[in-house]
């Protein structure tokens, strides 16, 4: 490794934007990483490292309607909650649950993580969310599910043999015990778990035992993580997993979030991918603060293929980036109607509904600037910064007139327009994160407006980022900024996306 990557520190998170729930599997030198999807479509990105550090995106586990249904009454942060990826009988084991009515836990296979998975193997006698798969040295496969329920299952059907039982559920009287993760590490079996709830009270507790169904002997250290009750830049860490790196030594993957501005801090980009090195004293994992930089850790870093900023929808399928409101189908969004565009088809709904015609990538960065060409000539659409159905601001083009829009909660409001000449416009949106600790605004401001034909940029709103938070709105899922078409058809020739910060 060079002297310089000796010194570089890894920036957290390692997969920065809305990827909460992070599962992570080792396979030889190759890592595989997959997070919750909610209401999203396609769900569950799958991601690839060869240093636990760089992170990239190989696909989508769910990419068909076979294997994820979302219906208009899949609320928002609905959906697919937290998956458990595993590598077991040279195939790639999937377990996650949808909590659409009438889903429920299901299994999927792959042989390459990028995809296709399979279509799901139902489990409907496994109750309960957050599925974690493991196998024992004799091949018998235990499923371990939130709140401390465990079955034998067959997971190439989806039997279940026996009632469930009972195993350690976390700490006596604390919340929510979720998220378990069952691990056969040295002489004992680990049962790691989250609890204290996803927000500030998040911790990570583990317990462990001579058998993988128990009986589990806490930690005396119970939590090895949690921040609660500090003013660590990085909040409610927990929902972890733990791998090992290149040297045998041993990481967590974990969820935590960055919030900004003033008391209570906003975060705006949902729970993100956190990562934490762990050491091991008396059999027990030793985990320290979850910190913005880790120092390199002691293997070369492979950094991926740099995305570029621009996207002009020159290929037939969409990159896996781009996700969409429960469903994408053909006939309402297609690159294949005019060559080197992106066409939206309106079905009727706006951006306040469950099934607008919306494709749109995660903000990953507390500041950026995303840009998109649209023509508006067919239709009336445009550029959205969208956290629900309640929660959103936008610059929408019809044809000759351009206007600002926001939705927070039941106040809808026009914040600003102009009459814009025919034909395709650039619209813009502008986000600014604000300094850490900086108790005099909310997390950042969003700016949104046109580019002229000479390059300048005229604003049209500028608005308060902590409506568009999870301490405002609520829910699992974070900012997703993309396009829509709300009425006719919406022709879209390139989006830009440009980091300008953490
Ligand atoms: C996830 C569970 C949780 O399944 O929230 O608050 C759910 N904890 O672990 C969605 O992220």
């Amino acid at each position: 490794m060079s002297e310089m990557q000796q010194d570089a520190a890894v920036t957290n998170p390692v997969v920065p934007g809305f990827h909460p729930d992070p599962s992570v599997c080792r396979v030889g030198d190759d890592y595989y990483l997959v997070c919750s999807s909610f209401e999203y479509f396609p769900g569950i990105p799958v991601f690839h490292s060869r240093d636990l550090v760089n992170w990239t995106q190989i696909g989508n586990a769910l990419d068909r309607p076979a294997q994820l249904r979302l219906t208009a009454d899949t609320r928002s942060s609905g959906g697919i909650y937290a998956p458990t990826l595993r590598h077991h009988d040279g195939r790639f084991w999937l377990i996650v649950t949808n909590v659409t009515e009438g889903a429920g836990n299901m299994l999927f296979t792959a042989t390459d993580p990028a995809g296709p998975w399979s279509d799901p193997v139902r489990l409907p006698e496994v109750k309960g969310i957050d599925p974690d798969l493991a196998w024992d040295e004799d091949g018998t496969c235990w499923c371990t599910v939130a709140g401390g329920s465990q079955v034998r299952i067959d997971p190439y059907t989806g039997e279940t043999f026996g009632p469930p039982h009972k195993v350690w559920a976390g700490t006596p009287g604390a919340q929510a015990p979720e998220a378990p993760h069952l691990y056969r590490i040295g002489e004992y079996w680990y049962l790691l778990i989250a609890e204290g709830g996803t927000e500030r009270g998040h911790a990570v507790s583990i317990a462990r035992g001579r058998t993988p169904t128990g009986p589990f002997e806490p930690c005396p250290t119970n939590p090895v993580l949690t921040h609660r009750g500090t003013h660590r830049p990085i909040q409610n860490t927990g929902h972890a997993d733990l791998v090992q790196g290149p040297d045998g030594s041993w990481w967590m993957v974990l969820l935590g979030v960055r919030p900004r501005g003033g008391t209570p801090g906003w975060h705006v980009l949902g729970r993100e991918t956190f990562l934490a090195p762990v050491t091991w004293v008396d059999g027990w994992p030793v985990v320290g603060e979850v910190t913005p930089e880790l120092p390199a850790p002691a293997w070369p870093l492979v950094p991926g293929p740099a995305e570029a900023p621009r996207d002009d929808f020159d290929l037939s399928e969409l990159r896996p980036q781009w996700i969409s409101v429960r469903d994408r189908p053909e006939e309402h969004c297609t690159t294949k109607e005019r060559a080197g565009w992106l066409t939206l088809r309106a079905r009727g709904a706006s951006l306040d509904e469950p099934d607008v015609v919306f494709v749109g990538r995660r903000q990953q960065h507390l500041t950026c600037q995303v840009r998109a060409c649209v023509d508006p000539a067919e239709g009336r659409g445009g550029l959205a910064v969208r956290l629900d159905e309640e929660h959103h601001y936008e610059v929408e083009a019809s044809d000759g007139e351009v206007r600002v829009l926001a939705r927070v909660g039941t106040l809808r409001t026009v914040v600003g327009s102009r009459s814009v000449p025919a034909g395709p416009v650039v619209l813009g949106v502008g986000i600014s994160g604000t300094p850490p600790r900086d108790s005099r605004t909310g997390p950042d401001t969003v700016t949104l407006g046109i580019e002229e034909p000479d390059g300048t940029f005229t604003v049209l709103g500028t608005l308060d980022g902590r409506y568009l938070s999870t301490e405002v709105a609520g829910g699992f899922t974070g900012r997703v900024i993309g396009l829509y078409a709300a009425a006719g058809t919406v022709h879209f020739d390139w989006f830009d996306y440009e980091p300008l910060g953490l």
